[in-house]
Order: structure tokens, then C-alpha cells, then sequence
């Protein structure tokens, strides 16, 4: 009844919003330098007529936290030596891509960048954890961008492979667990972030080819990403027969619930799960483009983005090893209500049932039942393990006037959200691991501030850029710690 025995407990960040230094030791910038949080429409570009291109131009009225983040590429030895002490087996982080190849289309890597990474690895598996890299955590190098239109371009998968080529051979026999791209499914609500194309949601370019892509580059950059991912697990199992190849899915949208019976609302929640999550996942992990896709471009033969035999049976040929996912909300379908979407996941109507939600202007719902209910789809759905990689609460939080920082409800989010998982396993859901996102506080990656703070250690830094960056342990710290410790038997 218990956890299973090799159960990976720990933590997840990424590169872009924790380690800060984004120019330092040959790094260039990723499409995330230019954003200050990813829902932003306007990134620090600026079009340059005389090149022709889209060229860095950042807003001196924007603070863009993530430059220095929690200045985790100087301070990570401090931050492991933390976890370990929580308990941690595990710990996720991705390579920025931008140090490893700074422009992304050169021929040979950046040693200094590859150095860092040896450090870092090291150190984590040192300190007894098992590392989970993310190969881009919306990291395209933005030079890709601007040269190439990113993803849209077919280039891309050859660059890309020489990246994931040289770190697979770098970290050979010290990195087992490897996810493709971060959260890439958000890519149709989010195409620039996501899916690494050149997309400027403003009017004024919208029928300037040149300027913006359509939406039938969208489609264009799944076809070269899907073939990417393919190359990524032929590649990583060339290199490695040990290497366990994942695809990272923001799950939210799965748990999408219809308002009620009316069959409309049934089938539109269905559809609204299909192309927030399994229209991506189901060819990553099935191998085959699904018919409700191929739909979209029978009836738009102007987003067909002609797949050939060859990539159909490549992509057939070289499915994902298990799916790794974010769990952080669920939604409600209602046919007259409008779906937006954030970070978090899809965005629809009100849940009556659910009494509780992260704190404003943030207000993602709290759903515990939902994880449980993503992780029964997804593995009924494709039989393949499940590894969660980022679940947490953000909230608004300072020391009181004894430094304490009591975050209870945080606290109370993780052991419902751990009692639903385990359902879940007894459910018969195969599940490696789960990893709290934000186990330190970091720049979030939806608003691109430091008051949503995700860590079980608190990080002196605030939304105007001040602060000591000093650690400081919340109260939810010994509560994990006790969770691991027991391998989740103090929950039962
Ligand atoms: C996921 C991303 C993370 C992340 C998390 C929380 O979508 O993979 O990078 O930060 O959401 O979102 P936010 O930081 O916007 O609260």
C-alpha cells in the first residue's frame, strides 16, 4: 500500500528562471531573456529594416528578473546541499541550450558552457540525486529566432541535433532521465515560447510574412519538432542503451471537465483535452498523427503541413520512453464560455465544487482529485510510466517578524496533491516519481516576477530587483523532508 520502493522525490526548475548569469562565460540570449514572463506579447525585439530582421531590443521600463535569476549559476552548491537535506533523490533542471551553443547554429559547442553543466551534474548526483535534464525548458537560442524564424524552419532539427548530441555524449553514464521540450503542447496558445517560432502577436504584422509567421507555421514547427523529438530518442538510445527518453507535456489541460451533461459540453471538453494535450502527445507517443488533427488540415488545406512517409515512419519508428508531465489545475468546458489559458493550464469557467485556489491576481483553482484524474488518462490512454515534474502552489509570501515564514497551506497542497497520486498508483498507474516545482523560490515563468513563490526555501529578492539573494527555509521544508523520509508512509 505503501509508495513504490525506488520512488524519485524532489524538485524541478529550469535554467531561464533560476541560474541568472544569461550573458556570462559566452552564453547568448533565449527567446525567455527577452520576455518578462511568457504571456507577454511584446518580446524586447525590435525589426531592423536595414537587415531585415528582427534584432534584441530590450525595454529599459521592464525589470527582466530572469538576467539574474537566483543567481543559481554561482550559488547551486548552497541550493543541493539544501535538498539533500530535504531528502531529495531527485532533481530536474534543464541545460539553457544558449550556453552550449550560443547562437545555436555553430558547428562547435561552447566549452565553457559544457564545463558548467559537468559542475553542476556532478554536484547533484554527489549529493545523492538522481539528475532529470529538460533539453530546452523554452530555451531556442534566440539568434535561431531571428535568423531562421525558428522552429518553422526545417534547419532546426539539424541544429538541434547537434546540441542534443553533444550533451548526450558529454553526460553519458551521469544522466539517465531526458526531456525533449518543456510543456510543448502550450505551443498553439503560445507559439513563440513553446514551440520556438518568431511570432509577434501584433496587428500591425499580421500579413507581413516576413515579420510574424502564420498560423500555418505553427503547424510547420509541429512537423519539425515532432521529428525532432523522434531523432532525440533514436539519438539518446544510439548513445546510450540506458537512456530513458521523455516527452514533457503541461497536463492541466487534461483535466478538463464539461459543466454538465448537455453532450455538447461533453464532447467540447473531450476536443478542448485533445488540443491542449493529446494532439501533441499522441504522435510523441503512439507514433501516429491522430485523425481529429489531420481533420483540422483536410478542412484548412492551408495549415497542411505535409508530413512525408519518411517522417511518418521515423516518428513511428521512435516513440518516447514515458511521459513526464505538469500538473497544476484543472478547468471547467462550457460552450458559451470563453477558453483562455496561462501556465497553469487551461482556463474556463468557475468550478462551484472547488472551495479553494492560489491567491490573487494568480487564483489557479486547487484541484488534488484532477492530478489523479490526468494520471488515470494518460496511462490508460498510453500505457507508458508516468513521471510528474512539476506540481506546486505559488503564493505571496514574506518572513514575520520573527522570520518566520509560515506557509501551511502549502504545505497542506502537497500532501492532498501526494494522497491523489497515490490513489492513483493503487489505481494501477505506473509512476516514477514526483517533483515539487520551485522547490527554491525562482523567477516565474508566466509573469516573470519573484513574488509567486513556489520554494519550500525562501530567496531574499523582490519584484524591483532588490535583495541579499539569501536562502531561508519555510516552515513546508521539514514537512517534505518528514514526507521523504518515510517514502510518503507518514501520509497514509
Ligand atoms: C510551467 C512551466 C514552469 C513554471 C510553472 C509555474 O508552465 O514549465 O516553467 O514556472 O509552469 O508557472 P508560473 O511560474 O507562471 O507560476
Amino acid at each position: 500500500m505503501s509508495f513504490p520502493k525506488n520512488f524519485l522525490w524532489g524538485g524541478a526548475v529550469a535554467a531561464n528562471q533560476c541560474e541568472g548569469a544569461w550573458l556570462t562565460d559566452g552564453k547568448k540570449p533565449n527567446i525567455t531573456d527577452v520576455v518578462v514572463g511568457i504571456g507577454s506579447n511584446q518580446p524586447g525585439l525590435a525589426w531592423n529594416e536595414k537587415s531585415g530582421k528582427w534584432e534584441m531590443k530590450l525595454d529599459p521600463e521592464k525589470q527582466y528578473l530572469s538576467h539574474d535569476g537566483i543567481d543559481f549559476y554561482h550559488r547551486y552548491k548552497e541550493d543541493l546541499k539544501l535538498f539533500k537535506e530535504m531528502g531529495f533523490n531527485c532533481f530536474r533542471t534543464s541545460i539553457a541550450w544558449g550556453r552550449i551553443f550560443p547562437d545555436g547554429d555553430e558547428e562547435l559547442p561552447n566549452e565553457a558552457g559544457l564545463k558548467f553543466y559537468d559542475d553542476l551534474i556532478d554536484e547533484i548526483i554527489r549529493n545523492g540525486m538522481e539528475p532529470v535534464i529538460t533539453l530546452s525548458h523554452y530555451e531556442t537560442p534566440l539568434h535561431l529566432l531571428c535568423e531562421y524564424g525558428g522552429w518553422i524552419s526545417p534547419k532546426m532539427i539539424t541544429f538541434w541535433h547537434r546540441y542534443i548530441t553533444t550533451v548526450f555524449n558529454r553526460y553519458k553514464g551521469k544522466v539517465k532521465y531526458w526531456l525533449t521540450f518543456n510543456e510543448v503542447n502550450a505551443m498553439l496558445r503560445n507559439p513563440m515560447i513553446a514551440a520556438g517560432v518568431l511570432h509577434i502577436d501584433d496587428p500591425q504584422y499580421k500579413d507581413d510574412a516576413k515579420k510574424s509567421i502564420t498560423p500555418k507555421d505553427v503547424w510547420t514547427a509541429y512537423r519539425n519538432i515532432l521529428i525532432a523529438n523522434a531523432d532525440t530518442v533514436y539519438t539518446g538510445h544510439q548513445i546510450d542503451a540506458e537512456n530513458r527518453i521523455g516527452a514533457m507535456m503541461t497536463a492541466s489541460g487534461t483535466a478538463t471537465y464539461p459543466e454538465n451533461c448537455d453532450p455538447d459540453n461533453v464532447f467540447g471538453a473531450y476536443q478542448t483535452q485533445r488540443m491542449a494535450v493529446f494532439y501533441m502527445l499522441d504522435p510523441m507517443a503512439t507514433g501516429m498523427i491522430p485523425g481529429y488533427v489531420e481533420r483540422i488540415w483536410n478542412e484548412n488545406p492551408d495549415l497542411d503541413p505535409h508530413f512525408t512517409q519518411r517522417d511518418l515512419a521515423w516518428i513511428k519508428a521512435n516513440t518516447i520512453d514515458f511521459i513526464s508531465f505538469s500538473y497544476y489545475r484543472s478547468a471547467v468546458y462550457a460552450k458559451d464560455a470563453e477558453m483562455t489559458s496561462n501556465t497553469g493550464g487551461i482556463k474556463g469557467k468557475e468550478n462551484p465544487y472547488l472551495s479553494e485556489c492560489s491567491p490573487e491576481p494568480w487564483s489557479w483553482p486547487v484541484d488534488p482529485k484532477g492530478l489523479r484524474y490526468t494520471m488515470n488518462v494518460l496511462y490508460d490512454r498510453y500505457h507508458l510510466p508516468l513521471f510528474i515534474v512539476e506540481n506546486g502552489i505559488g503564493l505571496d509570501e514574506t518572513p514575520d517578524e520573527n522570520d518566520i515564514i509560515d506557509d501551511s497551506f502549502r504545505v497542506h497542497y502537497l500532501k492532498e496533491h501526494l494522497l491523489q497520486v497515490h490513489e492513483a498508483i493503487l489505481d494501477g498507474v505506473e509512476c516514477l516519481g514526483y517533483l515539487w516545482w520551485g522547490p527554491i523560490d525562482i523567477v516565474s515563468a508566466g509573469t516573470g516576477e519573484m513574488k509567486k513563490r513556489y520554494g519550500f526555501i525562501y530567496v531574499d529578492r523582490h519584484n524591483d530587483g532588490t535583495g541579499t539573494l539569501e536562502r531561508k527555509k519555510k516552515m513546508s521544508f521539514d514537512s517534505f523532508k518528514a514526507i521523504i523520509e518515510s517514502n510518503g508512509d507518514i501520509l497514509l
